[in-house]
C-alpha cells in the first residue's frame, strides 16, 4: 500500500521490536534452530507488515492497547449512543417516483464505477472454491461474476447510447475486486480463463487484502505460528477495501477520471443490480455523500441493522449500521428491555443492512486522505480468566466496510434507502444443512437454492405483480426434494441484463403479456429482443429478436435430488442437478 515506505534491514527490523516490546519474538529471532534463510523471510514479512497497515505496526500496536484496554474494563463502544429507528427513502418498485430514479440513475452511470468485495473465504458455506465461481442458477449456469461483468457491459452499452458515445471511444466503467490470499489465485485463473468475461482487462484493478498480526494478551505481543519464525496472521475484514482503495491509487485515478459515484457490491447478491439504477438516482437527487441499499430483517437474522445512534452528551446523531451480534444487546440496554423485538409483520425495526453502499467521489477521496486509509476498529478476545487478562486464542483487530459513515467529520449527508427484500438481495452464505436449519426456523436459508429460487421468482414477481404482465398456467410438477424439504420452482425465467437493465426497459420490451406455464424456461438475452404476447409451454431461448404468439414444444428443465457429495460443487451446494428432459 505504502509503496515509497524505506525497506528496514535487520538491524532496524530488531529496534523496531525492541521498541514494540516483542522480546519473546526477538528471542526466538536468535535461535540458532532457524536458518538465514528463515531470518530472511521473517524480516521480510516484518516489513511487509510495517507496508500494509497506514502507519505501520506502531499505529496497530497503539490502536490495539487501547480497544484491548476498553475491552477488558467493559467499556462499551456503545455506551454514549441511544439507538433509534432511522429515517430513510423507502423505494416502491415501479412507482413514478422509482422510474424517475431509475432514469436519474441511468444516466449517472456514465459517473460510476463499483467495487466488488470478494476477499472472504466464505467459512459458513463451505465450499471449497471462490464464491465468484459458484452458479447463480442451473438454467444459464452463469457465475456470479459472469452476471456482474454482463451487467456491467450492458451499462456501458446504455451509456454509450444514452450519451452517442462512438464504438472506438472509450466508455469504460471501472471495475476493482477486493481479494484476499484465500481468493486471489481462484480469482484471477476464473478470470482469464473466461477473458475477463467480456470485460477489458484494463478496467479491472484487482487489490488484495493481507492479515494482520495475531495478538496474544492485553500488552499486545505478537503470535507466532508453531514452531516456525513467522508471525501468526489473522484477517482484519472487508473494512480493508477503503484502505487498499486509497493506497493502491485507485480512488485518486477515479477521482481524476471525474468519476462521481463509487457502488460497493458482495461476492454473492446477483439480485442487487435490480436497484442498482434507482439506488444511484436516490443518491443523485439527495446528494448523499454515503448511502446503503437497506432491506427489511427478521429478529435473529445474520443481517446487521442500521440504528440512529444519538450521542447522549452531544446530541449529535448517526445512522449507521450495528452488526447481528451487537444489536440486541444494545437495543436491550437503551431501546426495549426485550431487545431486537419484531412488529406487527413480525420484522425487525431496524432495516437491514445489504452491505451494498454507494459513496460519493469526491468526499470519499478527501476523507481518506485525510485518515490515511485507516478504518474504525474493533476487537473481540475470547478470555481464559475472570480478570480478563488471558486470551483463549490469539485475537486481532477487525474493521468493516459499513462503519466507513464514522470517519465523516463535517455535517455530510448520510442516508439509506429501502427495498423489498425480494427484489435486491438474496446472497448464498450458508451451507445446505444450515441453510435448511434456518429454513425451518423461519429464517431465511441464504444458500445456493433459495438464491436460484429467488432469481427466478423475482422476475415472476416483477412481471406479475409490478408490470401486470404475466400469467402463471398449471404445469408439469417439477418440485425437488432437498434434505427431507420441498423446494418448489415456478417458471424459470432469466433476463440477461442486455436485454434490460431497468424495469422501464422491461415493461417497454414486453408487449402485452407473458402466459407461461409453471414447468416451463424463457430465457432473454439481447437488447434487441421484444417478447410480444407470447404463451409459452416448453422452453424458448431469444436473443436479439421479436418473439410473438404461441409457442409449445417438450422441452422441459426438470430439477432432480443428488444424493450426498454426488455432483459437480455446484450442485453439490444446491442439493439437486438440473435435467433437460424432452418427451
Ligand atoms: N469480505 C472480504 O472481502 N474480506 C473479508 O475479510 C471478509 C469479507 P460476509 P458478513 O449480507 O446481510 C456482512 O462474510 O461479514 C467480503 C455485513 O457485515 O459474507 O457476515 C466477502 O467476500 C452485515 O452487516 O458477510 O456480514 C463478502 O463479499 C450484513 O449486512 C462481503 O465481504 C451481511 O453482510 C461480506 O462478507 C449481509
Amino acid at each position: 500500500m505504502e509503496s515509497t515506505r524505506k525497506v528496514l534491514d535487520e538491524e532496524s527490523v530488531m529496534k523496531l521490536l525492541e521498541e514494540l516490546d516483542q522480546k519473546r519474538i526477538i528471542e526466538e529471532y536468535k535461535n540458532e534452530k532457524y536458518s538465514q534463510e528463515d531470518r530472511k523471510i521473517f524480516l521480510a514479512q516484518i516489513n511487509n507488515l510495517e507496508r500494509i497497515y497506514p502507519g505501520g505496526l506502531r499505529e496497530y500496536i497503539k490502536r490495539a492497547k487501547v480497544l484491548l484496554n476498553n475491552s477488558k474494563n467493559n467499556i462499551n463502544p456503545f455506551a454514549r449512543y441511544k439507538p433509534s429507528v432511522p429515517n430513510g427513502t423507502k423505494i416502491n418498485i415501479g412507482d413514478d417516483y422509482f422510474y424517475n430514479l431509475e432514469s436519474v440513475g441511468l444516466r449517472e452511470l456514465k459517473n460510476s464505477a463499483f467495487v466488488l468485495v470478494a476477499g472472504g473465504l466464505g467459512e459458513r458455506l463451505g465450499y471449497n472454491d471462490i464464491k465468484i465461481g459458484i452458479a447463480t442458477e442451473l438454467i444459464t449456469k452463469r457465475v456470479y461474476f459472469n452476471v456482474y461483468a454482463d451487467y456491467l457491459l450492458a451499462y456501458q452499452d446504455r451509456v454509450r447510447k444514452m450519451h452517442n458515445i462512438d464504438e472506438k471511444d472509450d466508455c469504460c466503467i471501472p471495475l476493482c475486486i477486493m481479494t484476499s490470499d484465500d481468493t486471489h489465485e481462484g480469482t484471477l485463473k476464473l478470470l482469464k480463463e473466461h477473458n475477463f468475461f467480456g470485460l477489458k482487462e484494463e478496467q479491472i484493478n484487482i487489490v488484495k487484502q493481507d492479515k494482520v498480526p495475531a495478538i496474544l494478551d492485553n500488552d499486545c505481543h505478537f503470535a507466532l505460528v508453531k514452531d516456525r519464525l513467522v508471525i501468526d496472521t489473522k484477517p482484519h475484514g472487508h473494512g480493508d477495501i477503503h484502505t487498499l482503495l486509497l493506497h493502491s491509487g485507485v480512488v485518486e485515478k477515479w477521482h481524476k477520471l471525474g468519476k462521481k459515484w463509487i457502488i460497493f457490491f458482495q461476492d454473492t447478491n446477483a439480485l442487487i443490480f435490480n436497484a442498482v439504477p434507482s439506488f444511484l438516482g436516490v443518491s443523485a437527487t439527495n446528494k448523499f455523500v454515503v448511502n446503503t441499499v437497506a432491506i427489511p430483517r427478521k429478529p435473529g437474522e445474520a443481517v446487521g441493522g442500521l440504528c440512529m445512534l444519538t450521542d447522549e452528551e452531544t446530541n449529535s446523531s448517526i445512522t449507521i449500521n450495528v452488526e447481528y451480534n451487537q444489536l440486541d444487546s444494545l437495543l436491550r440496554d437503551k431501546w426495549n428491555p426485550n431487545g431486537d423485538v419484531p412488529n406487527e409483520h413480525g420484522l425487525s425495526h431496524f432495516p437491514g443492512n445489504t452491505n451494498v453502499l454507494l459513496f460519493e467521489v469526491s468526499s470519499y477521496y478527501e476523507t481518506l486522505l485525510r485518515t490515511n486509509g485507516l478504518m474504525p476498529e474493533f476487537v473481540n478476545p475470547k478470555y481464559a480468566d475472570e480478570g480478563k487478562n488471558l486470551f483463549k486464542s490469539a485475537t486481532r483487530l477487525e474493521c468493516m466496510m459499513q462503519d466507513y459513515p464514522r470517519l465523516l467529520e463535517k455535517d455530510e449527508k448520510v442516508g439509506f434507502t429501502m427495498y423489498d427484500k425480494w427484489f435486491c438481495f438474496s446472497t448464498c452464505k450458508n451451507n445446505l444443512k444450515d441453510g435448511i436449519d434456518k429454513l425451518k426456523k423461519n429464517l431465511n436459508a441464504e444458500t445456493a437454492f433459495s438464491v436460484e429460487q429467488d432469481i427466478y421468482n423475482t422476475n415472476r414477481i416483477i412481471l406479475s405483480d409490478i408490470l401486470h404482465k404475466l400469467e402463471v398456467t398449471p404445469g408439469i410438477k417439477t418440485d425437488v426434494e432437498v434434505l427431507g424439504v420441498k423446494v418448489v420452482f415456478g417458471p424459470r425465467i432469466v433476463f440477461y441484463p442486455s436485454f434490460a437493465v431497468t424495469l422501464a426497459e422491461l415493461s417497454e420490451k414486453i408487449e402485452w403479456k407473458i402466459k407461461i406455464s409453471e414447468d416451463s424456461t424463457l430465457v432473454v438475452k439481447g437488447s434487441d429482443s421484444k417478447i410480444v404476447n407470447l404463451q409459452l409451454e416448453g422452453f424458448l431461448s431469444v436473443e436479439n429478436e421479436k418473439v410473438e404468439g404461441s409457442l409449445k414444444n417438450s422441452i422441459r428443465h426438470t430439477f432432480v435430488e443428488l444424493s450426498e457429495g454426488e455432483g459437480e460443487n455446484y450442485e453439490k451446494i444446491r442439493g439437486y442437478t438440473v435435467k433437460v428432459i424432452e418427451s
